[in-house]
């Protein structure tokens, strides 16, 4: 399933770049689980020579194991390290936590790309020199501003590309700025009360939300100022994801553990809404557009790389365009064979549940509005298999 680099080292290498979404993610569980790992950056020459190739196109994080094993995808970087580190588990094991958990992960990882995406390119103008920097810091050796810039240049050029491909457009700027604007609030009003989302100790949640959250809207100038004047206690808490562990100078007496008897704090049921709400739609619009590849491809083998560009693999595989609604706005954007994945996942996890966890977990996705959502199935399996999606 995954390849190796060939090589051993004393401590997991973490291939990423401050300014790289998903790699704020699994940085912030390696420095919470208390992993003892060494950051290196996609500039270093190694990465591009030895790391690129074996994984078969560029993307941030790889975590390279000590065994030279190479895990690309930051969720299944956390699974691994919480089976092979128990304690302490930052995937709760009671079930209404842990599939809120799962449930939170994937939409903070998957749904807010169009937020973080558009804040950081479409207000270029107003952080240009900051990017140039964070880009030249990720991508190029040089230790010259002007070489550095050079290098930089068609990489912008191509994230940039991205705000399209999400449905990022100037009809649709308004309603992606006001649905992100509410999603603030309501995190700064649970990160007013509670440290991370579930209680006292940081999960599978915060990880996948602080990826869109820190180094697109939390470092970037021109969010940065949006999120510490409009939600400071978010800006907080992405502080202090980045700190050693998990007791917070607000919040000393706290216990360093979720909350008791599979509770949630009551400021997350608002957020969930959210979620379902505002991000539901365009999941389910994807996963539509998965099924009705699938119906067409009906005699595809197991093994299938699922993409439309078959010979030019990427961290995220499309296979066309599709449309839906957010807050009664079209949006038209192209779909992610990777977000289905992760949706997948998510329902594998809520289909593991039973009895009474079961029924808990059912009454609080109807009381947030999930009931369509978590009845979505897509049509056929999707399996990763050595960095890329297949057909099960
Ligand atoms: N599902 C992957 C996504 C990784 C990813 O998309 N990383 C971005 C940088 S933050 C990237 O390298 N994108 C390259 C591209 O989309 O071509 C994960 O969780 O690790």
């Amino acid at each position: 399933m995954y390849k190796n680099s060939g090589k051993t080292h004393d401590k997991p290498i973490l291939w990423s770049a401050p300014l790289s979404l998903y790699s704020g993610k699994t940085r912030s569980y390696f420095i919470k689980k208390g992993i003892d790992y060494q950051e290196i950056f996609g500039s270093h020459p190694r990465y591009g020579k030895e790391i690129v190739p074996l994984i078969g196109y560029r993307v941030l994080p790889v975590v390279e194991l000590t065994d030279g094993t190479l895990i690309q995808d930051t969720t299944d970087t956390i699974v691994h390290f919480e089976k092979k580190v128990p304690e302490p588990a930052l995937i709760p094991k009671t079930p209404v936590q842990r599939a809120v958990a799962w449930l939170i992960g994937f939409f903070g990882s998957e749904a807010l790309l169009k937020p973080a995406m558009h804040y950081r390119w479409s207000y270029l103008d107003r952080q240009r020199p900051f990017l140039e920097a964070a880009f030249g810091r990720a991508v190029s050796g040089h230790r010259d501003r002007q070489r550095q810039r050079e290098a930089v240049t068609p990489i912008m050029e191509y994230f940039s590309g991205f705000l399209k491909s999400l449905g990022v457009t100037p009809e649709t700027i308004p309603v992606i700025e006001a649905s992100y604007l509410d999603l603030l609030h309501l995190l700064d009003d649970h990160f007013l009360r509670v440290p991370y989302l579930l209680g006292g100790r940081p999960s599978l949640a915060d990880f996948g939300l602080v990826a869109p959250l820190y180094a697109h809207l939390a470092r970037d100038p021109y969010p940065s100022m949006l999120m510490k004047n409009h939600a400071p206690h978010v800006f907080r808490w992405t502080e202090r994801m980045n700190l050693a562990g998990f007791t917070d100078g607000e919040f000393p007496d706290l216990a360093p553990d979720f909350l008791p008897n599979d509770e949630l704090p009551e400021t997350l049921e608002p957020i969930l809404r959210y979620f379902f709400t505002d991000c539901g739609p365009e999941v389910l619009g994807m996963i539509a557009s998965y099924n009705a590849w699938v119906e067409t491809h009906d005699a595809l083998p197991p093994g299938t790389v699922i993409q439309r560009d078959q010979d030019a693999p990427t961290a995220h595989p499309a296979l066309g365009w599709f449309d839906f609604e957010l807050r009664g706005i079209p949006i038209h954007r192209r779909d992610c064979v990777d977000a289905v994945y992760h949706f997948q996942r998510v329902l594998d996890v809520v289909a593991e549940l039973d009895g009474e966890g079961r029924r808990k977990v059912g009454e609080i996705i109807n009381r947030t509005g999930g009931r369509e959502l978590l009845a979505a199935r897509p049509l056929r399996r999707i399996k990763s298999e050595s960095y890329r999606f297949v057909l099960g």
